[in-house]
Order: C-alpha cells, then structure tokens, then sequence
C-alpha cells in the first residue's frame, strides 16, 4: 500500500539529529547514568527504584500508579523501596541467594512489583508467569527453570502442580487461604514481620536477572535468559524511542508476562524515574480511555491487536474522553497497519510509533523514532547502536527491497544471553556474527525496515506468541484426538487466530459437541490464548518424510494459495 509519509512532529524530543547520534554513538557513553558506572557492580532494582528514592526530591513522587476494577494504590518510589526491601528480607530467610529462580504467576498487583523488585535485589532471577496459565503451563516453566520459589494467589493455586516440581521449597501466598500446608507461605505475615532495610546483592553486569519463557515453534516453550546489562538499553530507549522526560505520566498496557512488561513496563519508566500506571483487569476501550484520561497519561504504549479493537469501537467512543494530556504513542508485537496509523491521526491527532523488537532481543531495535518520518507500514529505523540488514540463508546482505531474513549484528547490551538448559539452542540463531531474528523484512532505499512475515511457524494472536507445537501437543492429550496441526490463520482483529487441524481415533465421531470439548479441553489445560478458534476434522494430517507435520502446507490449503514444493510430503 503506498501510503502518505508522516513527517516528524516539532517538538522537544530526546533525540533530535538520529544520523549523527548513529554515526558517533557508543553504548558505553550510556554508562555515566548509573550508580555502578564507577565500580562495575550493579543491580537493577537499586537504579530503578532506590536511587530515586534515595533522591530528596524524588523519593515522594508516585511510582506505582495502580488500578483494577476493585483496587486502587499509588506507591511513591520510597514505597516501592521498602516494599521490596521486606521483600527481599522473606526470600533472604528461605533461603533464596544469587542465581536462585522465583517465579511470579498473579496478576497485575503492587504486590507484583515489590516481589519482583526483592527477587532481583537478593541477585536472583525472576520468572513472570501469565495469570492465564494452566497446570501444564506452569509446570513446564517451573521443571525447567528448576525454580525455588513460586509467589502465586490462592486463587492460582489450583493451578499450581501438586507433583513432579523437586525444586519447588516454597510457595508464597498472596491473600487469605486455609490449607496449613508447611510448603506454603503467607506473604501479609511475612512482610509484616520482615525489616525495612536490606543489603542489596551487588552483581556483575553480566549476571542473570530475568526469565522469559516463550514459545518457539518446536519444543516446549524455552527460558530466555536476561542479565542486569540490558538497563543500557532499557535507559537509551527509554529516552530515544520512549521520549520520557521528567514529570511524564506512563502507561505500558503489557502484562508483565510479556516482555514488554518488564522491559517497558517496569525497567525503562522507571530507570527514568517517571510514574507508571498499571491498569489490571480485563480490555475494553472505555476503561482504556477512562485510564489514560483519569490519569493524564502523556506517553503510552501499547499494540495493535488493542489499537484494532479501538478503531472498531469508534470515534464515537474516544470522544466521550479527555485525552488531552497524551503526546506519544507507541506499539509493539505485531505490525501496525497503516489503516490504525490513519485512525490515530484522526482521533488522538498524534502519529503511533511503530517498534520492533523480540522476547530474544530484550529491547526494542527497529523503531519509528519522534524525529523521523513515519512511513506507515514500516517498523522505522535501527536506533543508535544497534546494526540491522537482510540476508539470505548463506548469510549474505541483500540490497534493498530484497526480501530475506532479518538480522541483528551481535552485542547489543539486552540481547538474551542464553536459553536456559539449552545453550545449543542460543548458539543456533547466530550466522556469521549477525543475530537471525525468524522474521523476514526487506529494508528500503533510506534504510527504513517493512516487516512481511514469519519465517517459522510460530502464531501470534493478539500480541502473544503461541508456538503451534504446544497446542499440538495439548490436543492429542485428548482421548479422541488422534494428531494434530495448528497453523495461525489472519484474523482482521486479532493479527492470527489458531486453527487446528485434527485426525480422530477410532470409535469417535465428528460432532459440534466434540470439537466444543476439544477445544475447552486446550482452554484449560494450557490456556485460554492458546485454545484453537476454528477446529477442522480430517482423515489425515500432511507429514514430512521425515514425520514432521507440513503445517505450511496446511496454511497453503486453508488460505487457497499454491502449495510450492511438496517434494517431502508422505505418501
Ligand atoms: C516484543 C515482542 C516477537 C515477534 C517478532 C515479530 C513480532 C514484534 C513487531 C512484530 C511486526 C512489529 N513483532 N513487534 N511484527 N511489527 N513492530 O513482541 O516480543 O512476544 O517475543 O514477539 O513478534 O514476529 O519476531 P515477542
């Protein structure tokens, strides 16, 4: 679609000339802005929250902006600090050292962010989980990581293993329960109890903090490794890409299940210092509206499966509200159509700003930066620091609008370090030094990247990425289910939805009623995101030789395109 260029607003912004930040910027120069610059040792709770608590002028300034349905709390950054300082103390008595893995399955709550703040200051690593999670969801990330510790509600509890977790010493519970089981935990007694104070764990920059599991599209889902390192680019992009200035009131829309939850959600505002709103509960556009306007949110952040969903609302409904506060928009996890590009003009009268990044890449890389052009349609530009291009499978660079894999010149400060248990695995993105993200783009003649698809067959729906082996496997748990593909099929809202494609076993019969317990049989024995919309009963499924489901093939066949090379097909 050839769509109007967008140029860049006047304005104040943080970076203003992106070509000579390009050409003379140094990710050590990004240093000088923390405590540790001068003695190597680190820790990201300390630069995000206690050293604006320890600042006079900061410390009463709100943090934490939080709201749901039934809760409202506003934590200033001393608050912040004692809460995870307690909470730092009640891991310290478990037990919990430098390197230990706790997880976090719960909503979004303060609680949330005081423990997520104590795990890191004790120099463990955190694990956020999805509250939509189920049982075998939970348990593959749990056995993986070897985690020590899980902090959950009572409610989530039900879908917490029983079995099979030897790791697993204790469970903090947050909220009233009645069970005494010596496992269990009670987080009100135990930070009532807990001192204000704690020694913060000084760690190396390279020293782990962070787990992200997310799905691949073979194998159960992997933990993808973070270290404190990344707040470089936490901070750079918090200033370049985010445009935060001092009295910014923030709202990231992620869960910090989502990458873009911590990254964006906890570590960029918060290195900067700003107010950050948290808004739980479910989606709907009013309550979005009612949020940023309640609160005056300046700069937002958020993605396209919600920015379709408020496009369909109308404009009828973003005028019942006063936006007047906002300035800056962005979106991550999927590809901004122009169309909402357009819509956002026209409702907001600001530009979105498209970013691209990855759970893998820790940080955002590609973006539409507030001094530059927007071409809708396209991610934008690397930001200072960061080499992209295109190559082929050889791993030659392509000339422009060639398309081929997108790629990422190795060293960037957030980049995963690892994948956890699977170090092979990590080793195998890289080709000749350049970082092979799965994603195919070309880039244009002025360096702008336009993002065309996939390459592997990972789903994303809604923003969230769904690897089509999970859900495979989950449905031929079914008794009647004898194989299964999945593929994601485009969806006008949602970016993809999940078909499955299923063979029965004997003695069943297709029926409305089967596929309907079939598919709750996925929606609560893995999760509500990743049950098939549309299921589809087949005499057989196409498999490789070699016996790998052809879900291309099956995509090809749903979609009505050509087939291509079907030389590996089963007979
Ligand atoms: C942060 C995040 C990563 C995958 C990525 C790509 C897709 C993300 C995008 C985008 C087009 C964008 N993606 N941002 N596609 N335009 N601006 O999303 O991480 O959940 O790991 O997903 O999402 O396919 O490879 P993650």
């Amino acid at each position: 679609m050839d769509m109007e260029k967008i140029p860049a607003r006047e304005g104040n912004h943080n970076l203003k000339d992106y070509e000579r930040a390009r050409q003379t910027f140094s990710w050590d120069s990004i240093k000088s802005n923390f405590s540790w610059f001068e003695t190597g040792k680190v820790n990201m709770a300390f630069e995000a929250v206690d050293r604006h608590a320890d600042n006079p002028d900061k410390k009463d300034q709100t943090a934490l902006l939080f709201s749901s349905p039934d809760r409202e709390e506003k934590l200033t950054f001393d608050d912040l600090r004692r809460e995870s300082n307690k909470f730092a103390n009640v891991l310290r008595k478990y037990g919990i050292k430098k390197g230990d893995r706790v997880f976090l399955f719960m909503p979004r709550s303060p609680e949330f962010y005081a423990s997520f703040f104590g795990i890191i200051k004790v120099g463990a690593i955190a694990g956020p989980l999805f509250e939509a999670f189920m049982e075998q969801a939970v348990r593959d990330r749990l056995q993986d990581s070897e985690a020590r510790m899980l902090i959950t509600t009572p409610d989530l509890l039900k879908r917490v293993p029983q079995a099979d977790l030897p790791a697993l010493e204790k469970i903090i519970l947050i909220g009233e329960h009645e069970e005494t089981v010596d496992q269990y935990i009670n987080y009100k007694v135990e930070m009532e109890a807990a001192a204000n104070e704690t020694e913060i764990e000084w760690v190396d920059l390279e020293d782990g903090m962070l787990l992200h599991y997310t799905s691949g599209s073979t194998g159960k889902p992997k933990g993808v490794y973070h270290v404190h390192n990344a707040m470089l680019q936490h901070y750079a992009t918090g200033d370049w890409v985010l445009d935060l200035k001092k009295n910014d009131i923030y709202w990231c829309t992620a869960d910090p299940g989502w990458v873009t939850g911590t990254s964006y959600g906890i570590f960029a505002p918060w290195l900067h210092g700003v107010t950050n709103v948290v808004r739980g509960g479910r989606f709907s556009p009013d309550d979005w509206y009612h949020t940023l306007g309640k609160y005056s949110v300046t700069v937002w952040y958020t993605a396209p499966t919600a920015l379709r969903k408020l496009v369909s609302a109308g404009k009828e409904t973003v005028e019942k509200y006063d936006l007047s506060a906002l300035r800056h928009i962005l979106s991550v996890g999927e590809p901004l159509n122009p169309e909402v590009i357009t819509w956002g003009l026209k409702a907001f009268e600001l530009r979105i700003h498209d970013t691209w990044w990855m759970t893998e890449t820790g940080a955002q890389l590609i973006v539409n930066l507030p001094c530059l052009e927007i071409r809708p349609g396209s991610m934008g530009k690397p930001i200072p620091g960061i080499e992209a291009t295109i190559i082929d499978n050889e791993g030659n660079e392509l000339p422009p609008y060639q398309m081929g894999n997108l790629a990422i010149k190795k060293g960037w400060p957030s980049m995963m370090r690892t994948v956890w248990n699977n170090h092979g695995k990590y080793e195998s993105y890289f080709i000749h030094g350049w970082y092979v993200s799965g994603d195919s783009a070309y880039k244009d003649e002025d360096g702008y990247f336009w993002f065309q698809g996939r390459l592997d067959d990972v789903i994303n729906t809604s923003g969230e990425r769904v690897g089509p082996f999970e859900v495979e496997s989950k449905l031929i748990e079914h008794p009647a289910v004898a194989e299964a593909g999945v593929i994601g099929k485009p969806h006008p809202e949602r970016g993809e939805i999940i078909k499955a494609f299923i063979t029965l076993n004997d003695g069943y019969e297709d029926s409305e009623a089967l596929r309907d317990e079939i598919r709750q049989f996925v929606k609560t024995g893995l999760s509500a995101h990743a049950a098939p919309r549309e299921l589809e009963v087949r005499d057989t499924i196409p498999k490789t030789r070699s016996g790998k489901i052809m879900r291309r093939l099956l995509k090809s066949w749903e979609l009505g395109l050509p087939t291509g090379d079907t030389s590996t097909l089963e007979e």
